[in-house]
Protein backbone atom coordinates (compact mmCIF):
# COMPACT_ATOMS: atom_id res chain seq x y z
CA UNK A 1 0.00 0.00 0.00
CA UNK A 2 1.16 3.34 -1.03
CA UNK A 3 0.96 4.75 2.78
CA UNK A 4 3.41 2.03 3.98
CA UNK A 5 6.78 1.67 3.35
CA UNK A 6 8.50 -1.87 4.78
CA UNK A 7 11.95 -1.18 6.38
CA UNK A 8 14.68 -3.59 7.48
CA UNK A 9 17.43 -2.61 9.83
CA UNK A 10 20.25 -4.95 10.15
CA UNK A 11 22.59 -5.19 13.75
CA UNK A 12 19.15 -4.32 14.98
CA UNK A 13 20.11 -5.47 18.32
CA UNK A 14 23.37 -3.16 18.26
CA UNK A 15 23.94 0.55 19.59
CA UNK A 16 23.37 2.57 16.45
CA UNK A 17 20.25 0.20 15.66
CA UNK A 18 19.09 1.15 19.27
CA UNK A 19 19.16 4.55 18.68
CA UNK A 20 18.07 5.16 15.09
CA UNK A 21 14.33 2.95 15.46
CA UNK A 22 13.14 6.25 17.50
CA UNK A 23 14.01 8.36 14.95
CA UNK A 24 12.25 6.41 12.00
CA UNK A 25 9.74 5.75 13.75
CA UNK A 26 8.47 9.38 14.43
CA UNK A 27 8.44 9.86 10.96
CA UNK A 28 12.06 11.51 10.92
CA UNK A 29 13.12 9.56 7.81
CA UNK A 30 9.94 9.39 6.04
CA UNK A 31 6.68 11.45 7.16
CA UNK A 32 4.21 9.71 7.95
CA UNK A 33 4.33 6.68 6.32
CA UNK A 34 3.27 3.47 8.54
CA UNK A 35 6.44 1.67 8.88
CA UNK A 36 6.45 -2.45 8.71
CA UNK A 37 9.60 -2.81 10.65
CA UNK A 38 11.78 -5.78 9.87
CA UNK A 39 15.03 -6.17 12.75
CA UNK A 40 17.74 -8.41 11.94
CA UNK A 41 20.65 -10.04 13.87
CA UNK A 42 22.24 -12.92 14.57
CA UNK A 43 21.20 -16.21 16.15
CA UNK A 44 22.96 -15.04 19.04
CA UNK A 45 21.36 -11.90 19.71
CA UNK A 46 17.63 -13.07 19.61
CA UNK A 47 16.92 -12.49 23.22
CA UNK A 48 18.01 -9.07 22.77
CA UNK A 49 16.20 -8.30 19.86
CA UNK A 50 13.26 -8.85 21.50
CA UNK A 51 14.20 -6.88 24.31
CA UNK A 52 14.31 -4.62 21.84
CA UNK A 53 10.33 -5.57 20.54
CA UNK A 54 9.48 -5.26 23.73
CA UNK A 55 10.38 -1.89 24.12
CA UNK A 56 8.71 -0.75 20.35
CA UNK A 57 6.04 -2.08 21.67
CA UNK A 58 6.45 0.42 25.07
CA UNK A 59 6.96 3.37 23.02
CA UNK A 60 3.07 3.19 21.09
CA UNK A 61 4.72 4.67 18.03
CA UNK A 62 1.82 5.67 15.95
CA UNK A 63 2.91 4.95 12.74
CA UNK A 64 4.39 1.13 13.88
CA UNK A 65 2.29 -0.94 11.40
CA UNK A 66 3.70 -4.44 12.17
CA UNK A 67 7.54 -5.95 13.31
CA UNK A 68 9.14 -9.10 12.43
CA UNK A 69 12.32 -10.04 14.07
CA UNK A 70 14.99 -12.62 13.00
CA UNK A 71 18.21 -14.18 12.10
CA UNK A 72 16.72 -14.87 8.01
CA UNK A 73 17.59 -12.76 5.53
CA UNK A 74 15.19 -14.60 2.92
CA UNK A 75 12.40 -14.25 5.37
CA UNK A 76 12.89 -10.23 6.85
CA UNK A 77 14.21 -8.88 3.28
CA UNK A 78 10.94 -10.32 1.98
CA UNK A 79 9.29 -7.11 -0.59
CA UNK A 80 11.37 -4.80 1.63
CA UNK A 81 11.25 -0.89 0.34
CA UNK A 82 14.39 0.24 2.03
CA UNK A 83 17.47 -2.07 4.15
CA UNK A 84 19.68 0.07 6.25
CA UNK A 85 22.67 -2.28 6.89
CA UNK A 86 23.76 -1.71 10.36
CA UNK A 87 25.12 -4.93 11.67
CA UNK A 88 28.52 -6.31 10.84
CA UNK A 89 31.71 -7.75 12.13
CA UNK A 90 33.91 -5.61 14.29
CA UNK A 91 37.41 -5.49 13.94
CA UNK A 92 39.24 -7.39 16.95
CA UNK A 93 42.38 -6.19 18.36
CA UNK A 94 45.20 -7.77 16.45
CA UNK A 95 43.00 -8.27 13.34
CA UNK A 96 44.41 -7.68 9.64
CA UNK A 97 42.47 -5.22 8.02
CA UNK A 98 41.88 -8.24 5.18
CA UNK A 99 40.50 -10.62 7.61
CA UNK A 100 37.71 -7.63 8.33
CA UNK A 101 37.27 -7.27 4.67
CA UNK A 102 36.91 -10.97 4.18
CA UNK A 103 34.53 -11.62 7.28
CA UNK A 104 32.12 -8.64 6.36
CA UNK A 105 32.77 -9.37 2.53
CA UNK A 106 31.09 -12.93 2.99
CA UNK A 107 28.33 -11.31 5.16
CA UNK A 108 27.17 -8.70 2.52
CA UNK A 109 27.85 -11.57 -0.02
CA UNK A 110 24.72 -13.67 1.50
CA UNK A 111 23.12 -10.69 2.25
CA UNK A 112 23.06 -9.44 -1.22
CA UNK A 113 21.81 -13.06 -2.43
CA UNK A 114 18.65 -12.88 -0.24
CA UNK A 115 18.09 -9.02 -1.40
CA UNK A 116 18.59 -10.01 -4.77
CA UNK A 117 15.83 -13.17 -4.73
CA UNK A 118 12.83 -11.39 -2.32
CA UNK A 119 13.30 -7.29 -1.89
CA UNK A 120 11.48 -5.59 -4.62
CA UNK A 121 13.32 -4.33 -7.14
CA UNK A 122 12.97 -0.69 -6.24
CA UNK A 123 14.34 -1.92 -3.14
CA UNK A 124 16.92 1.25 -1.92
CA UNK A 125 19.84 0.05 0.88
CA UNK A 126 22.11 2.41 3.10
CA UNK A 127 25.17 0.47 4.23
CA UNK A 128 26.36 2.13 7.44
CA UNK A 129 28.61 -1.58 8.55
CA UNK A 130 32.32 -1.11 8.13
CA UNK A 131 34.31 -1.27 6.21
CA UNK A 132 30.98 0.35 4.67
CA UNK A 133 32.23 1.74 1.04
CA UNK A 134 33.47 -2.08 0.46
CA UNK A 135 30.62 -3.86 2.12
CA UNK A 136 28.34 -1.89 0.15
CA UNK A 137 30.44 -2.32 -3.29
CA UNK A 138 29.63 -6.15 -2.76
CA UNK A 139 26.22 -5.95 -1.76
CA UNK A 140 25.27 -4.25 -4.98
CA UNK A 141 27.61 -6.26 -7.05
CA UNK A 142 26.21 -9.49 -5.71
CA UNK A 143 22.34 -8.18 -5.63
CA UNK A 144 22.52 -7.75 -9.22
CA UNK A 145 18.86 -7.53 -10.50
CA UNK A 146 18.23 -4.21 -8.57
CA UNK A 147 20.36 -1.14 -10.27
CA UNK A 148 23.78 0.28 -8.99
CA UNK A 149 21.77 3.83 -8.55
CA UNK A 150 19.75 1.88 -5.35
CA UNK A 151 23.00 1.65 -3.14
CA UNK A 152 24.74 3.87 -0.76
CA UNK A 153 26.47 4.03 2.13
CA UNK A 154 27.18 6.53 5.57
CA UNK A 155 29.38 9.72 4.86
CA UNK A 156 26.61 11.69 6.13
CA UNK A 157 28.00 11.24 9.78
CA UNK A 158 31.15 13.06 8.67
CA UNK A 159 29.58 15.22 6.31
CA UNK A 160 27.97 16.95 9.59
CA UNK A 161 31.16 16.77 11.88
CA UNK A 162 32.44 19.16 9.37
CA UNK A 163 29.47 21.47 9.18
CA UNK A 164 29.66 21.93 12.58
CA UNK A 165 33.57 22.22 13.03
CA UNK A 166 33.07 25.13 10.39
CA UNK A 167 29.78 26.69 12.38
CA UNK A 168 32.07 26.50 15.37
CA UNK A 169 34.80 28.05 14.17
CA UNK A 170 32.83 30.62 11.99
CA UNK A 171 30.81 30.94 15.43
CA UNK A 172 27.54 30.98 13.41
CA UNK A 173 24.68 28.39 13.30
CA UNK A 174 24.58 25.14 11.35
CA UNK A 175 21.93 26.14 9.03
CA UNK A 176 24.07 29.17 7.90
CA UNK A 177 27.17 26.84 6.32
CA UNK A 178 26.35 25.14 3.35
CA UNK A 179 27.90 22.49 0.49
CA UNK A 180 30.84 21.14 2.51
CA UNK A 181 31.94 18.04 0.53
CA UNK A 182 33.34 14.38 2.10
CA UNK A 183 35.20 12.75 -1.21
CA UNK A 184 36.00 8.55 -1.04
CA UNK A 185 36.09 6.42 1.72
CA UNK A 186 34.15 6.21 4.94
CA UNK A 187 37.23 6.41 6.76
CA UNK A 188 41.39 8.36 7.90
CA UNK A 189 41.74 9.54 4.28
CA UNK A 190 38.11 10.69 3.44
CA UNK A 191 38.93 14.29 2.01
CA UNK A 192 36.58 16.82 3.92
CA UNK A 193 36.85 19.73 0.90
CA UNK A 194 35.92 23.41 2.16
CA UNK A 195 36.23 24.73 -1.36
CA UNK A 196 32.46 25.09 -2.64
CA UNK A 197 30.94 25.72 0.25
CA UNK A 198 29.83 28.74 1.93
CA UNK A 199 29.37 30.75 5.57
CA UNK A 200 26.13 33.30 5.81
CA UNK A 201 26.83 33.41 1.63
CA UNK A 202 30.38 34.38 1.84
CA UNK A 203 33.21 31.36 0.51
CA UNK A 204 34.05 29.27 3.36
CA UNK A 205 37.38 30.55 2.73
CA UNK A 206 36.90 33.80 2.41
CA UNK A 207 35.01 34.06 5.76
CA UNK A 208 37.34 31.47 7.95
CA UNK A 209 40.36 33.47 6.50
CA UNK A 210 42.90 30.93 8.09
CA UNK A 211 44.14 28.63 5.22
CA UNK A 212 46.66 26.79 7.67
CA UNK A 213 43.64 25.69 9.75
CA UNK A 214 41.11 24.87 6.69
CA UNK A 215 44.29 22.91 5.56
CA UNK A 216 45.56 20.97 8.11
CA UNK A 217 44.00 20.96 11.53
CA UNK A 218 40.16 20.95 9.75
CA UNK A 219 41.11 18.19 7.67
CA UNK A 220 42.70 16.03 10.23
CA UNK A 221 39.84 17.16 13.01
CA UNK A 222 37.18 15.54 10.59
CA UNK A 223 39.35 12.18 9.52
CA UNK A 224 39.88 11.29 12.67
CA UNK A 225 36.87 12.30 14.76
CA UNK A 226 35.42 8.83 15.64
CA UNK A 227 38.74 8.30 17.16
CA UNK A 228 38.04 11.52 19.49
CA UNK A 229 34.75 10.03 20.54
CA UNK A 230 35.98 6.86 21.26
CA UNK A 231 38.88 8.11 23.60
CA UNK A 232 36.29 10.61 25.35
CA UNK A 233 33.56 8.48 25.82
CA UNK A 234 34.86 5.06 26.15
CA UNK A 235 32.59 3.91 23.39
CA UNK A 236 32.06 4.52 19.24
CA UNK A 237 29.76 7.22 17.95
CA UNK A 238 26.23 6.20 18.54
CA UNK A 239 23.80 9.24 18.97
CA UNK A 240 25.63 10.85 15.94
CA UNK A 241 26.06 8.10 13.71
CA UNK A 242 22.28 7.21 14.58
CA UNK A 243 21.42 11.07 13.81
CA UNK A 244 23.17 10.78 10.21
CA UNK A 245 21.28 7.56 9.32
CA UNK A 246 18.04 9.62 9.67
CA UNK A 247 19.62 12.93 7.86
CA UNK A 248 21.02 10.56 4.80
CA UNK A 249 17.75 8.72 4.22
CA UNK A 250 15.45 11.75 4.54
CA UNK A 251 16.93 13.72 1.78
CA UNK A 252 17.60 10.73 -0.24
CA UNK A 253 13.87 10.37 0.24
CA UNK A 254 12.48 13.91 0.21
CA UNK A 255 15.19 15.84 -1.25
CA UNK A 256 17.97 18.26 -0.90
CA UNK A 257 17.19 21.95 -0.51
CA UNK A 258 17.89 24.13 -3.60
CA UNK A 259 21.18 24.93 -4.35
CA UNK A 260 22.54 22.55 -1.31
CA UNK A 261 24.14 19.38 -1.70
CA UNK A 262 24.84 16.56 0.79
CA UNK A 263 27.74 13.98 0.30
CA UNK A 264 26.33 10.15 -0.07
CA UNK A 265 28.87 7.12 -1.15
CA UNK A 266 27.19 5.75 -3.87
CA UNK A 267 28.34 3.90 -7.34
CA UNK A 268 30.80 5.78 -8.89
CA UNK A 269 30.44 6.57 -12.85
CA UNK A 270 33.60 8.23 -13.41
CA UNK A 271 32.71 11.57 -12.28
CA UNK A 272 35.98 13.97 -11.41
CA UNK A 273 38.27 10.90 -12.70
CA UNK A 274 37.03 8.15 -9.93
CA UNK A 275 37.36 4.73 -11.64
CA UNK A 276 34.01 3.10 -12.39
CA UNK A 277 32.72 0.51 -9.72
CA UNK A 278 33.77 1.92 -6.52
CA UNK A 279 31.40 3.01 -3.59
CA UNK A 280 32.93 6.95 -3.07
CA UNK A 281 31.30 9.91 -1.61
CA UNK A 282 30.43 12.26 -3.75
CA UNK A 283 28.61 15.22 -3.70
CA UNK A 284 24.88 14.24 -4.47
CA UNK A 285 22.02 16.40 -4.98
CA UNK A 286 18.51 14.27 -3.85
CA UNK A 287 15.02 14.41 -4.84
CA UNK A 288 12.17 11.80 -5.13
CA UNK A 289 14.49 8.98 -3.27
CA UNK A 290 17.53 9.50 -6.44
CA UNK A 291 20.42 11.04 -6.30
CA UNK A 292 22.38 13.05 -8.60
CA UNK A 293 26.44 13.51 -8.49
CA UNK A 294 26.90 17.40 -8.71
CA UNK A 295 28.61 18.13 -11.78
CA UNK A 296 31.50 20.23 -12.88
CA UNK A 297 32.81 21.87 -9.55
CA UNK A 298 36.32 22.96 -10.19
CA UNK A 299 38.54 20.70 -8.47
CA UNK A 300 42.17 22.10 -7.70
CA UNK A 301 45.69 20.47 -7.51
CA UNK A 302 45.84 20.12 -3.25
CA UNK A 303 41.88 18.27 -3.54
CA UNK A 304 43.01 15.83 -7.00
CA UNK A 305 46.23 14.73 -4.38
CA UNK A 306 43.61 14.06 -1.56
CA UNK A 307 40.86 12.22 -3.99
CA UNK A 308 43.71 10.28 -4.74
CA UNK A 309 44.84 8.60 -1.75
CA UNK A 310 41.17 7.89 -0.91
CA UNK A 311 40.37 6.61 -4.33
CA UNK A 312 43.52 4.41 -3.98
CA UNK A 313 42.43 2.70 -0.31
CA UNK A 314 39.18 2.06 -2.10
CA UNK A 315 40.80 -0.01 -4.79
CA UNK A 316 43.28 -1.68 -2.70
CA UNK A 317 40.65 -2.00 -0.25
CA UNK A 318 38.14 -3.65 -3.57
CA UNK A 319 41.21 -5.67 -4.62
CA UNK A 320 41.36 -7.19 -0.95
CA UNK A 321 37.70 -8.04 -0.91
CA UNK A 322 37.34 -9.49 -3.94
CA UNK A 323 40.47 -11.65 -3.65
CA UNK A 324 39.14 -14.17 -1.07
P1 LIG B 1 27.22 -3.00 17.60
O1 LIG B 1 28.31 -4.02 17.74
O2 LIG B 1 26.58 -2.43 18.80
O3 LIG B 1 26.04 -3.64 16.70
C1 LIG B 1 26.28 -4.41 15.58
C2 LIG B 1 25.21 -5.47 15.52
O4 LIG B 1 25.35 -6.17 14.28
C3 LIG B 1 25.31 -6.53 16.64
O5 LIG B 1 24.05 -6.65 17.28
C4 LIG B 1 25.68 -7.80 15.89
O6 LIG B 1 25.13 -8.96 16.46
C5 LIG B 1 25.04 -7.52 14.53
N1 LIG B 1 25.52 -8.36 13.44
C6 LIG B 1 26.75 -8.89 13.26
N2 LIG B 1 26.77 -9.67 12.16
C7 LIG B 1 25.53 -9.62 11.64
C8 LIG B 1 24.92 -10.22 10.51
N3 LIG B 1 25.61 -11.05 9.72
N4 LIG B 1 23.62 -9.95 10.26
C9 LIG B 1 22.92 -9.15 11.06
N5 LIG B 1 23.44 -8.55 12.15
C10 LIG B 1 24.72 -8.78 12.44
O7 LIG B 1 27.82 -1.87 16.65
P2 LIG B 1 27.27 -0.39 16.38
O8 LIG B 1 27.91 0.55 17.32
O9 LIG B 1 25.80 -0.42 16.29
O10 LIG B 1 27.93 -0.12 14.95
C11 LIG B 1 27.46 -0.81 13.83
C12 LIG B 1 28.38 -0.61 12.63
O11 LIG B 1 28.41 0.75 12.24
C13 LIG B 1 29.84 -0.99 12.88
O12 LIG B 1 30.31 -1.74 11.76
C14 LIG B 1 30.54 0.35 12.92
O13 LIG B 1 31.90 0.25 12.55
C15 LIG B 1 29.73 1.13 11.92
N6 LIG B 1 29.81 2.59 11.96
C16 LIG B 1 29.75 3.26 10.78
C17 LIG B 1 29.70 4.63 10.71
C18 LIG B 1 29.60 5.33 9.41
O14 LIG B 1 29.62 6.56 9.41
N7 LIG B 1 29.50 4.66 8.26
C19 LIG B 1 29.80 5.46 11.94
C20 LIG B 1 29.43 4.70 13.17
C21 LIG B 1 29.91 3.29 13.23
O15 LIG B 1 31.26 3.27 13.58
Amino acid sequence: ENDEINVCVTGAAGQIGYAFLPLLLTGQCFGDKKINLRLLDVPQAESILQGVELELQDGAYPLLKSIKTGSNESILFQDVDVAVFIGGFPRKPGMERKDLLTINGNIFKKQGQALDTVAKKTCKSLVVANPANTNCLILAETAKSIPKQNFSALTRLDHNRAISQIALKAGCSITDVKNVIIWGNHSTTQYPDVNHGTVLGKRIRQFINDEAYLNNAFIERVQKRGGEVLAARKNSSVMSAANAVKDHLHDWYFGTKSGEFVSMAVYSDGSYGVPKGLIFSYPVTCSNFNYKIVQGLNIDEFSKEKIRITTEELLSEKADAFSA
